[in-house]
């Protein structure tokens, strides 16, 4: 299950909004054969890994490892349970279920029915969080979170003063390779207006490799530049503005699945977080990356919207400065949900 993990994180950022699944194949305690989950809408897991093993005639006798239960279902492609009952598989080891409603416990009840021997719950809490991503979407009906800000030694996320000197560079360069990769991972990326206007941020992957996100910026009156590089039309961004604003620009957003540029309209007058979480769900966005301001960040910390954070803290002090986002501990207790703080130091 160890190797099916680790075979599994090369699907992260291009099987989306599939889990990348990783499954091994092990004949007589020896591994012949593995795979993990294709670009989206290729193939599941289990048949590449079924695929890899080039004498079919020993799946009779062998054991398929996977992070999690075999579909059940004709989707885009068809159940990965009817496959592997097909081979005849001696036994299924499965890291967690699916809790998808079409699969559920079908795909294990399906092999059951086979006389195949299942183990399920092997790794269960690594494999669950290695597809946090697609079990957020799942159950919360939102995508997964990730709150991102870099912060001073006096707890400052900016400077006062706008303008010639943003944006400041708070953390070291290991730093800003680290983002990159984790805006490598995460399926949209999402910034406030103030931080576009202020920082003309670019919001892709640069010291990394792997897919840009979608960018998502806020704009509530529309008040971002047509020049600024998030409407470079290199990467799709959806700008989440009011009707009102809209109806006065006369923007039209049509064919939403090819455009580059997408207007998505909520009531900025109500809680902000919830609604945007609505319209990423609605284009099927499985995680985001919410890499500031402050008052972006604490949208969603108030509406206890994340799931994680990263706060990189710098050795600068800014003295006078836009004081970082706080978070709201009686929500945590009373919550008592396992929430993941990760500080990472300058000099770490
Ligand atoms: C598996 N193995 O590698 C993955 C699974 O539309 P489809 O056919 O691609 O099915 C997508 C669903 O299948 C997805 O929502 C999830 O429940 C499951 N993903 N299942 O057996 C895999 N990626
Ligand atoms: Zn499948």
């Amino acid at each position: 299950m160890k190797r099916c993990l680790q075979i599994a994180k090369n699907g992260i950022g291009t099987a989306r909004p599939n889990p990348s699944v990783g499954a091994v194949v092990v004949y007589n305690d020896t591994i012949i054969g593995e795979g993990f989950t294709s670009s989206y809408s290729g193939k599941h897991a289990e048949v590449n890994a079924i695929e890899s093993v080039k004498d079919k005639s020993l799946l009779k006798e062998a054991t398929i490892y996977v992070t999690l239960e075999p579909c059940a279902h004709f989707g885009k492609t068809p159940p990965c349970a009817d496959l592997i009952v097909k081979y005849q598989f001696k036994k299924v080891v499965i890291g967690c279920v699916d809790s998808n409603s079409l699969v559920a416990g079908k795909g294990i009840e399906r092999l059951k029915i086979a006389g195949i021997e299942v183990v399920v719950g092997v790794l269960e809490d690594e494999c669950r969080e290695h597809h946090k991503r697609f079990f957020t979407s799942q159950e919360k009906k939102r995508p997964f979170i990730m709150l991102k800000w870099a912060e001073t030694k006096d707890g400052c996320i900016a400077p006062l003063t706008k303008g010639e000197n943003r944006p400041v560079w708070i953390s070291n360069p290991y730093s800003q390779q680290l983002v990159h990769q984790l805006r490598s991972k995460e399926h949209a990326i999402l910034v406030g207006t103030n931080t576009v206007i202020a920082d003309n941020p670019k919001l892709n992957v640069r010291s990394w490799y792997g897919e840009n996100p979608i960018r998502i910026v806020l704009d509530r009156n529309l008040r971002i530049p047509k020049s600024a590089n998030v409407f470079d039309k290199s990467v799709k961004t959806i700008v989440i503005t009011e009707s009102r604003s809209l109806k006065n620009k006369n923007v039209i957003s049509n064919n939403v699945e090819k455009s580059q540029l997408i207007y998505e309209e909520i009531d900025f007058t109500k809680k902000i977080a919830s609604q945007i979480c609505e319209v990423l769900q609605k284009h099927h966005i499985q995680s985001l990356i919410i890499e500031g301001g402050t008052h972006t960040l604490q949208t969603f910390i108030d509406e206890n919207l994340w799931d994680e954070a990263m706060i990189f803290i710098g050795d600068c002090e800014f003295g006078m400065g836009v004081k970082s986002p706080i978070f709201n501990k009686t929500v945590l207790e009373e919550k008592n949900i396992k929430r993941d703080v990760l500080k990472i130091y300058s000099n770490d």
